[in-house]
């Protein structure tokens, strides 16, 4: 696979205009709260590149109308609710959904396709463990499998979505048992997971602290009123108002 970073492009996720839009004035210190939309910041999630790495295989599709539903067990719902639900484009959509046929043909991502996807990118550690908490986040019913619908819809959230929105996502993958609360221990589990899977030489930023030292600090901060325990409304308000704990999530982002 030659260089996917900087070359022109190999035609992923061509959108519309085929641009990056990139407002002017926005400089290269852009905060995290204003995550330009390229097509690079798409390709920086695993998911994402994994998706878009089956079609590629593949070759250009010979079928380039709509989509092929019968093929699958669980159809999607129909492309114009999907857009309508996600901040993809249609053709955004069309290329995520063939990738995701390709490589699930059932319809149905289940943990063991997650667990494969990350210990692909990241050889150098044991992805188990996240996979399963990242998969537990993604699938809301908790039936063991995930739809295209909830899986682009989840896409869109952490890669579009607004700055409370992503936080949502990031506390509902904090909170493991999903009983409202983030418990220090939840947060350890989450970090050591992400530590397990990268290895901490690929991280700057945690190099020189333990999981623990991290998820203390995180804690001290976050659970505003002492009680032991982070609420989503604790959660949003301390990362809003602290720039360290912003830049701290982007670690998150990078795992995604
Ligand atoms: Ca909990
Ligand atoms: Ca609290």
């Amino acid at each position: 696979d030659q260089g996917d970073g900087d070359s022109k492009d190999g035609g992923l996720l061509p959108d519309a205009n085929g641009t990056d839009p990139t407002p002017p004035g926005q400089t290269e210190g852009s905060k995290w709260q204003k995550p330009r939309l390229t097509r690079k910041s798409l390709m920086k999630c695993c998911l994402v590149k994994w998706i878009i790495a089956s079609t590629t295989q593949q070759g250009p599709d010979s079928c380039d109308n709509d989509l092929e539903l019968s093929m699958v067990r669980h159809q999607p719902e129909g492309l114009d609710q999907l857009q309508a639900q996600t901040q993809f484009t249609r053709k955004e959509l069309q290329s995520l959904y063939r990738g995701f046929k390709n490589e699930c043909p059932s319809g149905l991502v289940d943990e063991e396709t997650f667990k494969t996807i990350y210990s692909q990118f990241f050889p150098q550690g044991d992805a188990t463990t996240y996979a399963h908490f990242l998969f537990n986040a993604f699938d809301i019913d908790r039936s063991g499998s995930i739809r295209f619908e909830d899986f682009v819809i989840g896409l869109s959230v952490l890669l579009r979505g607004s700055v409370t929105e992503k936080l949502r996502w990031a506390f509902n993958l904090y909170d493991i048992n999903k009983d409202g609360y983030v418990t220090k221990e939840e947060m350890m589990a989450i970090m050591t997971s992400i530590y397990d899977m990268m290895g901490r030489y690929t991280l700057p930023n945690v190099r020189d602290d333990s999981p623990s030292e991290h998820v203390d600090r995180f804690f001290q901060k976050m659970d505003r009123n002492r009680d032991g325990v982070v609420t989503i409304d604790e959660f949003i308000e301390t990362c809003q108002k602290d720039e360290n704990i912003m830049a701290s999530m982007q670690l998150f982002e990078n795992v995604i």
